[in-house]
């Protein structure tokens, strides 16, 4: 009996082993004692990564480039050089050989963010900023070895390399001269890239132009400017339908049913912000319809969310958002850890019919992941109480609720001197009562609710009896480690409250919560670090901390799958 069941034993585990030998097992399986690791996000194995590069499909397969140190531990301390990962939904990804490595003077010390282009002839290529032994900022392009290989696995360097470099006439400082976006066509038969600058303080979007890609003009004037507002990283410049389309537009295409959006990340305040306005192509300016108004415009993201980059998938007709999520805990835990940054899942991006802000949506292949929903009846959710909503992974889900309000008599005034949400966001947080809400979801929570990252909704009237939502992530109590950075993020949100209700949409993947609001509206997202609330021991309420009873008129809960992923 004892020697069949030692046979059975080392049958077993040769089986594992042989499984383990051929790859069947990810690494990413065996880094479940992580309770960090995210299960469905975009993360390297190891080492540090940053900005999403370069994103684009082409014949069929996604691709996806990002800024990656390859010895950087979980610092970001080092050199740059692009990873590659390619997929078939943008959701599961499959590991591609390290691109870009230094292999000329003009890309020797690093290789920073870029985008790709497809050209005419179906060629795609890559423009990127070069970083030189002297540390100036230059761009290159790349092209690949075998356009034939789908996978496009090998890239080759231009020999004309740099092709652009800061011109000294213009006083721009060679290390502020950086991120190319995709190019776009024009009838004029030139290609027009933007590159994001800085003189002093003054924020560049600087534009150039070329007719064969390899040999460029700048033009006298950028594409667009603003005092006070420094650096501008990773620009972003793409059409937009009007009136409410959710369908994407190719960067070449200009017509009458189109705005444009530029968005900028603002090195100083690592935000990413975009303005929605109209290009006169004749004469290469942009014009914002609300102006620009430094870091208190229009956001992507409240939360931690940045040098985010769309690209057009003409395949689903649709423009998709990627971004960079960095850690939030130190860097003696992201040592220990031994890897640092992931990206968000890509949302679809489009104009609200308003024409005022974009409304983004994570993309449907998300939904590829979810299992067993868990739908709560329509009920009344009281004031000062919570639900708990059993039956899901609660560590590793994606929920949808719903709110009416029915009742406002209790519902608090707005202050005038309330300008800044996240501020509001911080004084009145999730457990600080008020009239209508705090109501939400207690998310990432351990049963005695030592640690909880509260995301809700709370609404004011303000002095013309208007209603003001404001939308928070309250991350106070999200971890007991002390290290760890627990700012409170905050937003308004452009809604009516009472006729359209309120909804919120929560990704919840080990250590981010993605809170869409408004159904896509308003999105914060907050890298929390729970110490208690982890796997299996993190649960999920949904809470009304406010005097005035709200009703819940749909809730559904899914456990999410792992996404087979090797960054
Ligand atoms: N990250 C890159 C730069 C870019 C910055 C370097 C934004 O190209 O400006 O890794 O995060």
């Amino acid at each position: 009996m004892v020697l069949v069941y030692l046979i059975k034993v080392l049958i077993i585990l040769v089986f594992a082993y042989s499984l383990f030998m051929y790859g069947v097992f990810s690494q990413s399986d065996l880094l479940d004692d992580q309770p960090y690791r995210t299960a469905y996000h975009f993360q390297p194995i190891k080492n540090w990564i940053n900005d999403p590069c370069g994103p684009m499909i082409y014949k069929g397969i996604y691709h996806l480039f990002y800024q990656y140190n390859p010895i950087g531990n979980g610092s970001p301390n080092g050199p740059r050089v692009w990873g590659h990962s390619t997929s078939l939904d943008l959701i599961n990804w499959t590991p591609q050989p390290l691109t870009l490595e230094p292999q000329m003077e003009s890309n020797m010390n690093s290789s920073y963010t870029g985008s790709t282009t497809i050209l005419k002839g179906y060629k795609p290529t890559i423009l990127f900023t070069g970083i030189t032994p002297k540390n100036e900022q230059v761009q290159d392009l790349a092209y690949p070895k075998d356009p034939l290989d789908p996978f496009l696995k090998e890239w080759v360097l231009a020999p004309q390399n740099p092709l652009m470099y800061p011109n000294p006439q213009n006083k721009i400082d060679s290390t502020s001269f950086r991120d190319p976006t995709t190019a776009w066509l024009l009838p004029d038969g030139n290609w027009r890239v933007i590159i994001g600058s800085k003189k002093e303080r003054k924020g560049l979007a600087l534009l150039f132009k070329s007719k064969d890609f390899i040999n460029w003009v700048q033009n006298y004037d950028p594409l667009y400017s603003y005092e006070l507002t420094g650096m501008w990283e990773c620009p972003d410049f793409y059409p937009v339908f009007m009136n409410g389309v959710s369908m994407g537009v190719d960067n070449s295409i200009i017509g009458v049913n189109t705005k444009h959006v530029l968005k900028i990340s603002l090195d100083e305040t690592k935000h990413d912000v975009y303005t929605i306005g109209t290009y006169d192509f004749m004469n290469d300016g942009y014009i914002p319809d609300l102006g620009f108004e430094n870091d208190s415009s229009l956001r992507y993201d409240y939360g931690k969310y940045y040098a985010s980059k769309t690209f057009y998938d003409g395949v689903k007709m649709r423009r998709v958002l990627l971004a960079w999520v960095n850690e939030s805990s130190s860097l003696d835990d992201d040592l220990k850890k031994g890897w640092s940054g992931i990206h968000a899942i890509p949302r679809r991006i489009w104009l609200d019919k308003s024409g005022k802000q974009l409304i983004q949506w994570p993309i449907s292949e998300v939904e590829k992941l979810r299992v067993k929903p868990v739908i709560l009846p329509m009920q009344v959710l009281k004031g000062g109480s919570r639900i708990e909503i059993t039956g899901i992974s609660a560590a590793q889900a994606d929920v949808e609720i719903s709110f009416k309000i029915k009742e406002v008599s209790n519902i608090e005034r707005f202050e005038a001197s309330w300008s800044n949400p996240q501020l509001v966001c911080s004084q009145k947080g999730g457990s600080v009562s008020g009239g209508v809400g705090p109501f939400g979801l207690l998310t990432l929570a351990s049963q005695d609710l030592l640690e909880y990252t509260a995301v809700f909704f709370r609404i004011f009237k303000n002095f013309d009896n208007k209603f003001v939502v404001l939308m928070c992530s309250d991350q106070t109590r999200s971890s007991l480690n002390p290290t760890t950075d627990k700012t409170t993020y905050g937003t308004y949100v452009s809604v009516e409250p009472i006729y359209e209700g309120l909804s919120l949409r929560v990704l919840i993947d080990h250590s981010i919560v993605e809170s869409f609001g408004a159904r896509g509206k308003n999105v914060i997202t907050a890298r929390v670090y729970p110490t208690l609330a982890i796997h299996d021991k993190a649960h999920l309420y949904a809470f009304n901390n406010g005097i005035q009873d709200v009703q819940i008129t749909w809730l559904t809960a899914w456990s999410m799958n792992k996404a087979n992923y090797i960054a």
